[in-house]
């Protein structure tokens, strides 16, 4: 895939996190590929591409500043942006966690609008300006990550008000009447409107986004082209449904040791039918809900005990944040009460990891289920549903599916689609799953391969840029309220 043919420009690449973490050993650094679908998808554009990536290190400080990765065949450089604890406090921990992140996933009762956490979210996001400001050549393209750096687009059109902005939000748009909650709900949404192409994940998003400019900003909209119309500039407003590496998903799910693990899974398990929740621990997953499902199957199908049993696996998140910490106790609690009301000497209904797992492996834990449940109270996009997909390789599986997640969207009628705060229906959902006919199992995840083999990573990266290449080819400029195209 040769990218350069569709976007000719350096990329100058921001997100909070920085794509590397970094762990002592010795007296020598070890680079360390972060876990998350952000990584995966950006990476393959820089390293065609070439440019810089901006982000925090995940330390207060980090030295050295800069370094060319990846590690064993550099094609683009990293560059630390240096935060405080204070600022990790409140900019990350309390305005972009504490507000935004539970607003955006409609938990308004665990919103945090602290007036001193906006102010130095505000600042943060003015010290990667600064930074992605120093780096900038001409023709350079800009591209900013999600819901930590909002008012990024606003400080870099300051200092440079000629570049191109693109901008992706990789969590879900709220509707305007829940937006209207959030005290700078103006600041932010002028912030993203100095990009010249917001990305979101779904179409609702956009609606969403385009209502809430029209609404709190009263700016002009015109929904058929997707635009937002600010002073002499026009925003574009697109939905960007992220896919995944498909050929990598398929290769792991090939190889014979990724096989073999999941035999081995399976044997322990020692169940009939095994059901899997992959996630990090969070509120929004909808994991306590889950357990309460389970608990409510096994409740009302009583021939279901020892045959069926949930193996789920919740990496560690935002540990340092009160309310995942609370999430944590409850998770613990009720796994354990459940498991104590069901268990038998032989089998355990739920199987429970508190950890991350590389991704290689997740590969084994996909094949060992005979069901995906991926039932977010609210989730982006969910890229662990396409991936369980992708690697279903011998067509067998079934996805259990919350309507709140993005990619609802696109697997609306091969998953079984739930509604997540409903538990007797997602119990019932997974009934249904296991005494589905294996013929329509296989056929519904067959065509589920092949919308997620269509639209994967390189036919995202395409679209993206090819949008973004044509910010340059054809400003869109407006004039005395008549939109036209003009060369630059
Ligand atoms: C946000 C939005 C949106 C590897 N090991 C583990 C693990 N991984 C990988 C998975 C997957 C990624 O991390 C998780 O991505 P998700 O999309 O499922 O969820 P978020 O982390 O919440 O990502 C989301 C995404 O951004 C991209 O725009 O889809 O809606 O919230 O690639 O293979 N994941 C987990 N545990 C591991 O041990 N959970």
């Amino acid at each position: 895939m040769n990218f350069k043919e569709l976007c000719p420009a350096r990329l100058v690449v921001a997100s909070n996190r920085s794509p590397y973490t970094f762990r002592q050993i010795g007296r020598s650094m070890k680079a360390e590929r972060a876990i998350g679908g952000l990584v995966a998808a950006v990476e393959p554009a820089l390293c065609f591409l070439g440019g810089i990536w901006i982000g925090w290190s995940g330390r207060p400080q980090h030295q050295p500043e800069r370094m060319a990765v990846p590690p064993d065949d550099p094609k683009y450089e990293l560059q630390f942006v240096a935060l405080s604890n204070d600022e990790i406090n409140r900019y990350y921990e309390g305005f972009a966690n504490g507000a935004l992140w539970p607003l955006c996933h409609y938990a308004l009762d665990k919103c945090d609008f602290s007036r001193e956490h906006w102010q130095v979210y505000a600042a943060v996001n003015q010290k990667f300006a600064a930074a992605i400001l120093q780096e900038l050549r001409p023709q350079d393209v800009v591209w900013i990550h999600d819901y930590h750096l909002a008012l990024v687009p606003q400080f870099v059109r300051t200092g440079a008000p000629g570049v191109r902005i693109a901008y992706f939000w990789h969590i879900p748009f709220p509707s305007v009447d829940l937006f209207r909650a959030l005290p700078w709900r103006r600041d932010v949404l002028r912030g993203l409107l100095n990009s010249d192409l917001i990305g979101f994940h779904t179409e609702t998003y956009v609606r969403n986004f385009l209502d809430c400019a029209e609404t709190i900003l009263n700016v002009p909209v015109d929904r058929e082209r997707g635009l937002v119309t600010l002073g002499n500039r026009a925003v574009k407003v697109r939905a960007l449904p992220l896919g995944i590496d498909v050929a990598y998903c398929q290769q792991l799910a090939s190889s014979p040791e990724m096989q073999a693990k999941a035999e081995t899974i399976r044997r322990a398990l020692k169940s009939e039918i095994v059901a899997l929740g992959v996630e990090r621990l969070d509120y929004t997953k909808g994991i306590l809900e889950r357990m309460w499902a389970v608990e409510r199957l096994l409740e009302k199908y009583p021939d279901l005990r020892h045959r069926f049993s949930l193996l789920q696996i919740a990496a560690p998140s935002r540990t340092k944040v009160s309310e995942y910490r609370r999430l944590k106790r409850l998770v613990d609690e009720t796994i354990g009460r459940i498991n104590g009301r069901f268990a038998q000497l032989d089998w355990a209904p739920i199987t429970y990891f508190y950890k991350a797992i590389p991704r290689a492996e997740l590969t084994a834990y996909y094949q060992a289920a005979d069901m995906a449940l991926v039932i977010p109270l609210r989730d982006g996009m969910n890229l662990v549903a396409k991936e369980y997909v992708a690697s279903r390789t011998n067509d067998e599986g079934i996805i259990i599916l919350s309507e709140f997640a993005g990619v609802a969207e696109e697997f609306e009628q091969e998953a079984i689609l739930v509604n997540p705060f409903d538990i007797e229906q997602v119990a019932e959902a997974i009934k249904q799953a296991i005494d589905m006919e294996p013929s329509e199992r296989r056929q519904r995840m067959h065509r589920l391969r092949e919308k997620v083999k269509r639209h994967d990573l390189t036919w995202w990266l395409r679209r993206i840029l090819r949008e973004i290449a044509s910010l340059s080819e054809s400003r869109v400029v407006v004039e005395s309220n008549v939109m036209r195209h003009r060369a630059p």
